[in-house]
């Protein structure tokens, strides 16, 4: 299988975070795709491409022009104000103020189009975001021109970003962004698998009215975890996007046995919604050993993952999401990978 990675993914680094009301270092870092980058080569998957260079005519397709020119305009305005170090939001416009209307200095922006303090940016963000985009793009390619899969070593990750908003280390959304591209460039179809522990919030938003994305979601009960306000059962798409989005809370101490049930019944479901193309948005952070989740699954179990999805028969495009074990996440993300090839 070829990989696509580029190494622009550093200038991302250095974030600091929220966590039980302390600033510690973010658990998004640098050394996640390196690992990831080192275990391609350790296990021979295949080569490892660089991304092409891509506009953003394809983000435009999935977010709001006002969201993705902020990216872009955030770490200069955070400067401009006389900050450094890490642009952190910390006012949101919830229930009883206004979310309405766009406001300007840059602490009001952050919150304006985020929803949560969990998407930060440094200098150089905003190229990390953007290579990790034409990532995405450039491995869609791939499959898109004939391979039977390929893996989008995204860094940072996707799924929590919706067409407006930032949130939970994810900027764009990759995986939402690859799967418009192929509707664009000639499926008619496309499914999207999310088993990362967290719920794809961003991901569910954007193809929630849409009979064209199925969206399946494998994740902890939002009941008790992060992101907390989206992913229950009863959310199954509205309007023509009704019985298209199908989310599998689970709660916290889920073994592979249970897990992996959920995972058959969302690749039958899958199979009979006959995509032209599946992405997978593929977190590894369901680990046992995971720092800031609550699953059980081990690493002999994500080779089984790979194996399942391979049994579809569909084109394949692995985007990937979060883990936070940080050596153990290549092994697994990589795991998956060899599995679906074997
Ligand atoms: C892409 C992705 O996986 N994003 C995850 C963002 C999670 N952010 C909130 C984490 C809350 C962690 N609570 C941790 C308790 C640790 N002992
Ligand atoms: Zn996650």
């Amino acid at each position: 299988m070829k990989s696509v990675y580029s190494e622009r993914h550093k200038g991302h680094a250095g974030n600091v975070e929220l966590v039980a009301g302390a600033i510690v270092p973010a658990f998004e870092m640098p050394s996640r795709a390196e690992f990831i980058r080192a275990r391609i080569d350790g296990v021979g998957l295949g080569p490892v491409l660089s991304p092409q260079a891509h506009t953003l005519d394809a983000a435009l397709r999935v977010h709001k022009p006002d969201f993705i020119d902020f990216l872009g305009r955030a770490y200069p305005m955070w400067k401009a104000a006389g900050r450094e170090g890490t642009a952190m939001p910390f006012t949101w416009p919830t229930r009883g103020l206004r979310g309405d209307r766009p406001p300007e200095s840059i602490e009001a922006l952050l919150g304006y189009y985020s929803f949560d303090a969990g998407a930060t940016l440094v200098e150089g963000s905003w190229d990390a975001i953007k290579s990790s985009y034409e990532v995405a793009l450039t491995a869609a390619g791939l499959v898109k021109g004939g391979e039977k899969s390929a893996f989008a070593l995204c860094r940072p990750p996707g799924h929590h970003a919706g067409s407006g908003f930032m949130g939970g280390y994810c900027f764009i959304n990759n995986a939402a962004v690859a799967a418009q591209w192929f509707l664009d460039n000639g499926a008619r179809k496309v499914a999207i698998l999310d088993v990362d522990y967290h719920h794809g919030n961003g991901t569910q938003e954007i193809f929630y009215e849409r009979d064209d994305v199925l969206v399946l979601n494998l994740h902890g009960d939002p009941a008790n975890e992060y992101p907390f306000f989206l992913g229950f059962a009863d959310e199954k798409g509205a309007g023509k996007g009704e019985g298209f989005n199908v989310n599998y809370p689970m709660p916290a101490g889920t073994t592979f046995e249970v897990w992996g049930a959920a995972l058959d019944d969302a690749c039958a479901k899958a199979a009979a919604y006959r995509p032209d193309v599946l992405l997978v948005s593929l977190g590894v952070d369901t680990f046992e050993k995971d720092p800031i989740s609550a699953f059980k699954l081990k690493t002999e179990h994500y080779p089984l993952i790979g194996a399942r999805i391979a049994k579809l028969g569909l084109p394949t495009l692995f985007v990937m999401e979060g883990g936070y074990a940080v050596a153990e996440i290549a092994v697994n993300a990589v795991g998956v990978l060899t599995g679906f090839e074997d």
